[in-house]
């Protein structure tokens, strides 16, 4: 029998940065398999990787080979990764799953949470976070129970655009996940800059999402701190382009009868096929983007100690 501890395999310069209390950023690995297409999926991994760095953090990408939880790949695997066939999705259900089986599996927001947080790292950069999903009768992300039961920092550019957004917040506040925004007053639309919802809490910079989270955690509550980082202004897509393409990926996935973990992948590269492309490259940017505020941030959290 094999617990969670003796699963993770933690990268030889990762395991060294935590002893030391240095900076490390944990980054996901579903948007590489499921989120995004290859090579796109290749290039924003190894960017992320890049601005983390640039920021003086040690990157650790999570994903599952073989039974094991590896904590930070090396760039053969996260090629082998990122053009594996059959890759799985595993999230907090499915972890077990993933694990009594051979071969690749990628982990989501909540499954990259259990794991990271069991290996000490304390941040982490997603693109957006799953939540509640439209139109469908009862489909609600395991990354909204997971973002209330385990205590970390988690960036992103809000929730997914093809989610409802309104109940994702009415949500994350039942479950007491404290949600702040940099720079803003609104939600981050994911793949536009706004979304039209407040925000819970608006903090002026990093800095002060730090001091934020730095309380939040010190409280022992629990759960996470979700910040929320408007996708980067050149690449965001217009209100209302991300609006019509969301609203017909939604209407086909409901046509086609998709539904589960399946639909997330589906929907986001419906918005690609209908934005020509353009939703790739606000995806893309968000998530480089977040790998390199969550670096800052973590910066700031290890000075602090
Ligand atoms: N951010 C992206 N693309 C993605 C995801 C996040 O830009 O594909 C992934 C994350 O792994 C998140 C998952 O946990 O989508 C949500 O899936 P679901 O809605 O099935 O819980
Ligand atoms: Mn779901």
């Amino acid at each position: 029998m094999s617990g969670l501890a003796e699963r993770l395999m933690v990268a030889p310069e990762v395991r060294s940065a935590l002893a030391a209390g240095l900076p490390v950023v944990a980054l996901e690995s579903t948007l590489i398999s499921h989120g995004l297409p290859h090579p796109q999926n290749v290039e924003v991994a190894r960017r992320s990787e890049a601005e983390v760095r640039a920021a003086g953090a040690v990157p650790a990408t999570v994903a599952i080979r073989d039974g094991r939880i590896l904590i930070g790949l090396d760039d053969a695997s996260l090629l082998e990764l990122a053009r594996a066939a059959g890759v799985l999705k595993a999230a907090r259900p499915t972890l077990a799953a993933a694990l009594v089986r051979d071969g690749w599996a990628a982990t989501t927001v909540s499954a990259t949470m259990i794991a990271a947080s069991a290996a000490g790292i304390r941040v982490f950069a997603t693109g957006g976070i799953g939540g509640v999903h439209r139109g469908a009768p009862f489909d609600v992300s395991s990354d909204l129970e997971e973002l209330a039961r385990t205590p970390m920092v988690v960036v992103c550019a809000g929730p997914k655009a093809i989610l409802d957004v309104p109940a994702t917040m009415e949500y994350l506040e039942t479950r007491g996940v404290p949600v702040a925004v940099i720079g803003q007053d609104q939600v981050p639309g994911f793949y536009a800059r706004g979304s039209g919802v407040r925000a819970p809490q608006r903090v002026d910079d990093e800095a002060a999402a730090v001091g934020l989270a730095r309380a939040h955690l010190a409280l022992g509550l629990g759960s996470a701190v979700l910040v929320c980082v408007p996708v980067p202004a050149a690449e965001a897509l217009p209100d209302d382009v991300t609006r019509d393409a969301v609203e017909h990926a939604i209407a086909e996935a409901a046509m086609a009868r998709v539904h589960g973990p399946e639909l997330t992948p589906w929907l986001l590269a419906r918005v690609a096929a209908l934005t020509g492309g353009a939703s790739l490259r606000a995806n893309t940017a968000l998530i480089a983007n977040n790998a390199a505020v969550a670096a800052r941030i973590a910066g700031l959290l290890a000075q602090a100690e």
